[in-house]
């Protein structure tokens, strides 16, 4: 019995690395090939066969649109290498880019591509409200294990004038870790933050090491976005249906860290005051488009990530209304893939992407890309550019697959470029730009 299963799962592996050598043929780094779209012969992406099969979308063009193809000649560069497993990047506006390490360092990487030490910190006692006594010297403390870590790092929208930067870490508490938003302000010679207090804890905290979301992001207005996670088990997911909690929701504070007056559910009793909407699994990319409205991208369960455009109030149905299955293959308890009070996903995947961060490019360098969501892919080693009409999905595109390697973000820097991370123990920042 034993050894027929390893003979089994022998075979498994061989067939699957075949499928992935078909899959990934491969591609110069160069994207100079023609579109494929408006063909009515017009293919979707061979990711392989659905794990949910039986399951149907909501609408046309929710799941595997026709594959498309850059039009547009690009080359991909290596800015900077040796990061370790880099979580965000930020591109600042007089160059260079500010970069999490998920292991607990915030650095700046100049624009030649030098990256430098780790900045300091400074947690002032007894700003916060923090539980534990800060790390001397340190930012607040973040618990690296599992996928918690130093996570996302956003620019205040005035950073120009008052250099504020803005992280989310699952933080060390007691009874374990939640997901936690703290700001700082960077010092003129840009070596370490000032002024660094937490403005927003995720509540419950729990002992596991799962689905902490979490990104940042800045409405026209000034509002801060942030997105969590449901904290993977069982016992935590009925809490994401719940109003009493921080879990499986994007949140809306002011940059202080007050709640602002017009959030949803701010009299709704017993609510947490900060709640913008709920329904989410694990939020790991969130962008603003150019009408300066949210998008998301989570990963949901087998089978079942999604990308949202995110209103305010609304219920985003997980786990009761999701596409996919469980891990195991057995189906999500008591769910279905529509109902009426549930908003449906504008796209969804199966198989998944496994998404990290995104970006709606708005930038001159691309015209062609205007408009388009890129969002990095983990597991399935790519970068993702969707093509966007009427607020729906019409053709998709998978870029790096030839590098092998985990996306872990992906913005769009001053110069239209695009920036993205790589997650490894020796990660790499990469830009693309215009081929020469
Ligand atoms: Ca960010
Ligand atoms: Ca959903």
């Amino acid at each position: 019995m034993k050894r027929s299963r390893i003979i089994f799962f022998m075979i498994f592996v061989l067939m699957s690395s075949i499928v992935a050598c078909g899959q990934d043929d491969p591609k110069t780094e160069l994207g100079t090939k023609g579109a494929k779209t408006g063909s009515s012969q017009c293919k979707p992406i061979n990711m392989g066969k659905a794990n949910a099969d039986e399951q149907k979308p909501a609408f046309p063009n929710q799941t595997r649109v026709c594959e498309v193809e850059s039009k547009s000649a690009y080359e991909v560069t290596v800015i900077a290498k040796g990061l370790e497993r880099p979580w965000a990047v930020e591109p600042l506006p007089n160059g260079g880019f500010l970069i999490t390490e998920k292991t607990g360092q915030l650095r700046i990487v100049s624009a030649k591509g030098e990256v430098g030490e780790p900045l300091r910190g400074v947690l002032p006692v007894g700003q916060g409200g923090v539980t534990e006594a800060s790390r001397e010297g340190g930012l607040p403390p973040i618990t690296a294990r599992g996928q918690g870590g130093l996570l996302d790092v956003a620019l205040s929208p005035d950073f120009k004038n008052d250099y504020t930067i803005f992280w989310s870490f699952s933080e060390r508490r007691e009874g374990g870790s939640g997901t936690s938003v703290a700001r700082g302000v960077l010092s003129e010679d840009r070596t370490s933050l000032e002024n660094v207090r937490v403005i927003f804890r995720a509540l419950p905290t729990d002992s596991n090491g799962l689905h902490f979301g979490s990104r940042l992001a800045f409405d026209p207005d000034g509002k801060l976005f942030i997105t969590t996670g449901d904290r993977f088990d069982r016992r935590n997911r009925p809490k994401v249906q719940k109003f009493d909690n921080h879990l499986g929701k994007v949140l809306r504070i002011n940059p202080d860290g007050t709640v602002p007056e017009d959030n949803p559910f701010t009299n709704k009793n017993g609510a947490k005051p900060e709640i913008w909407d709920l329904g989410h699994r694990n939020i790991q990319s969130a962008a603003i488009d150019e009408k300066g409205r949210l998008w998301t991208v989570e990963h949901g369960a087998r089978g079942g990530d999604e990308l949202n455009l995110i209103e305010k109030g609304k219920n985003y149905g997980w786990p009761v209304v999701t596409y996919g299955q469980e891990y195991s293959g057995s189906p999500i308890p008591g769910a279905v893939t529509q109902k009426e009070g549930y908003v449906q996903p504008v796209y969804y995947w199966d198989p998944v992407i496994a998404p990290s961060g995104m970006e709606v490019y708005e930038g001159d360098a691309f015209p062609e890309w205007k408009g388009n969501i890129f969002i990095g892919g983990l597991a399935s080693q790519r970068l993702v550019r969707l093509v966007i009409e009427n607020d729906r999905v019409v053709g998709e595109e998978h870029l790096l697959r030839e590098r092998r390697a985990r996306i872990r973000d992906v913005r769009e820097g001053p110069d239209g470029a695009l920036y993205v991370v790589t997650d490894a123990r020796n990660g790499e920042l990469l830009k693309i730009s215009p081929r020469k």
